[in-house]
């Protein structure tokens, strides 16, 4: 396996040709509003890195997603930094969703979402948003900036999206006025701890939703038992099978155009986080060949 090219899912010529491949895989190494942990800035390399080593006969699926075909692209690196870089991505964001392919993009913190989503409603203007976090990420701004990851959510609503958000387990007196109100939809993570509690709040978030959607997974969505290496941990996040619950009827009942999973930040010396990050995002390419 350590020999098999460095794209994601370490795939063969035949199976990443960009004209045929109905996934196009974007690494934006983007870090420059970290609060807390750093190491986002590496997460889409070690995603990848860990894709390799991700079984690609999906146990759950019964098929080889693979053969859909996915092409990496190079890491999106403008010479451009923050809000410039972002606007860049915004751009390049719109460039390849006119490629009529499933745009997956791998963070890098969660900032980027706001800008891949900007330009992929140039050509979805009716887009929303589903997004799995342990933040509500609904703040005005942040240590002054707008921009910043914990802003991302706001700069989305920002856009006239509405939002279903699951797995939310922090959000600040701020936010108060927008969770739950108007476009956006919360679950929290410690409503939704019954099989039918959960199933309540994936039928509302799918009710909530429009037609064509974005997901966007922050992997601190996760319980950090299972991915420890991100920025921001936070107790008590959705189980592997929970985000599942929650992702796979959004996939089969909507008209997913693109996803991102962002804020992996690699450990020394651990590769749970990037791996559950690839596995996830590969799920996902499932979901999306399925639908
Ligand atoms: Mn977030």
């Amino acid at each position: 396996m350590s020999g098999s090219p460095r794209n994601f899912g370490g795939l063969p010529a035949d199976q990443t040709d960009r004209r045929t491949a109905r996934f196009l895989v974007l690494p934006v190494p983007f870090e420059e509003s970290v609060s807390f942990g750093g190491g986002t800035g590496r997460g889409p390399a070690a995603v990848i890195e860990a894709s390799r080593q991700v079984e690609l006969w999906d146990e759950e699926l019964l098929a080889e997603t693979c053969e859909e075909g996915i092409h990496t692209l190079p890491a999106f690196r403008p010479k451009a930094r923050g809000e410039k870089y972002l606007k860049e991505l915004a751009r390049e964001s719109a460039r390849l969703i006119r490629e009529g392919k499933i745009l997956v993009s791998l963070g890098g913190e969660h900032s980027i979402t706001p800008a891949l989503v900007e330009g992929v409603r140039t050509k979805y203007p009716k887009l929303s948003v589903f997004q799995i976090d342990a933040h509500a990420d609904l703040r005005e701004e942040y240590e002054g900036r707008e921009w910043s990851h914990a802003c991302a959510m706001k700069r989305v609503l920002d856009q006239g999206c509405r939002i279903a958000q699951a797995g939310i387990r922090n959000y600040s007196s701020g936010e108060v006025a927008l969770v739950n109100r108007g476009r956006v939809a919360t679950s929290f993570a410690h409503e939704t701890r019954t099989a039918a509690d959960l199933k309540k709040a994936v039928e509302r978030s799918l009710k909530h939703l429009t037609e064509d959607v974005y997901v966007t997974v922050d992997i601190d969505g996760l319980d950090p038992a299972l991915v420890p290496g991100t920025g921001t941990p936070e107790p008590g996040g959705l189980s592997w099978y929970e985000a599942l619950e929650f992702l796979r009827p959004v996939f089969a009942r909507k008209n997913v155009v693109a996803f991102d999973v962002v804020e992996v930040a690699p450990l020394r010396g651990s590769s749970v986080s990037q791996f559950v990050a690839a596995k996830l995002a590969y799920r996902m390419m499932g979901y999306a060949s399925r639908a």
